[in-house]
């Protein structure tokens, strides 16, 4: 079987670091061991400087704009797509990646309103068709995603935005999550026992039908 990639997708919180290491295990049972994991933005050295300046909250006072949110992002994607994960799938290393470009959709457009078209454009120009080939989408209220990311300690830049933000966040993610066959919702307001089941069918289904 060729090495394939594949996302988990959330709001904070939502347990997609848990789930990723699920997703490896399951791998691991059948005989999957070549597996890198990978988390955005991030995963480069230059990305990891990207994924501060996103996280972080002033810039001598000067705050990031919703367009240079976006190009920030962006850019982290495409260091890390280009330089890990493509070489990675081309040596047969399968990838397991933490949040990936349907995050730009949903932070950068369902929460920064930016359009969906121009986000599309963007994705195109700089990664072409390149897409995961399966995204599992963990699904929680955003109560339940700031009550957890609250319970971590210190908030950053964008944990500090408003129910609202997270609503429209959430919003776009089921949206497109019903338009997108190879995107799978999970709803993860659930004990972690459940979302793990609900982790382990979809895997194992997906694998049989492409192998
Ligand atoms: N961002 C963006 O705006 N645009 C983009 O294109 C991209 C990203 C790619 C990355 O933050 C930030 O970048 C993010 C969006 C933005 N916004 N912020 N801030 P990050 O990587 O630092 O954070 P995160 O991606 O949201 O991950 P996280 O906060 O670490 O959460 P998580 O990985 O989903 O969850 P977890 O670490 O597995 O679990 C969190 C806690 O919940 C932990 O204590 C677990 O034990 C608990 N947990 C997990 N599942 C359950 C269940 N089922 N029940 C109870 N408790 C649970």
């Amino acid at each position: 079987m060729n090495s394939k990639f594949i996302t988990i997708e959330g709001l904070e919180g939502a347990g997609k670091t848990t789930s990723c290491r699920i997703v490896a295990k399951i791998l691991y049972k059948y005989g999957i061991d070549d597996i890198i994991h990978t988390r955005e933005p991030g995963g480069t050295p230059l990305s990891e400087k990207l994924r501060q300046l996103l996280k972080n909250d002033m810039h001598n006072k000067e705050s990031l704009t919703h367009y240079a949110e976006l190009f920030v992002v962006s850019a982290a994607r495409v260091q890390l797509v280009e330089n890990v994960i493509k070489p990675a799938l081309a040596r047969g290393t399968w990838v397991i990646g933490d949040r990936h470009e349907l995050s730009s959709q949903a932070y950068q457009g369902g929460g920064r309103k930016i359009s969906h078209d121009f986000i599309r454009c963007l994705k195109e120009e700089t990664l072409g068709n390149f897409t995961p080939d399966l995204t599992l989408y963990l699904d929680i209220p955003p109560e339940t995603s700031l009550q957890r990311v609250k319970e971590r300690g210190q908030l950053d830049r964008i944990e500090k935005e408003s129910l609202h933000f997270f609503t429209r966040i959430r919003n776009q993610y089921l949206a497109i999550a019903q338009s997108d066959t190879r995107i799978y919702t999970i709803d993860a307001n659930r004990s972690k026992a459940k979302v793990k089941t609900d982790i382990e069918n979809i895997i194992n289904r997906w694998l049989r039908e492409i192998n």
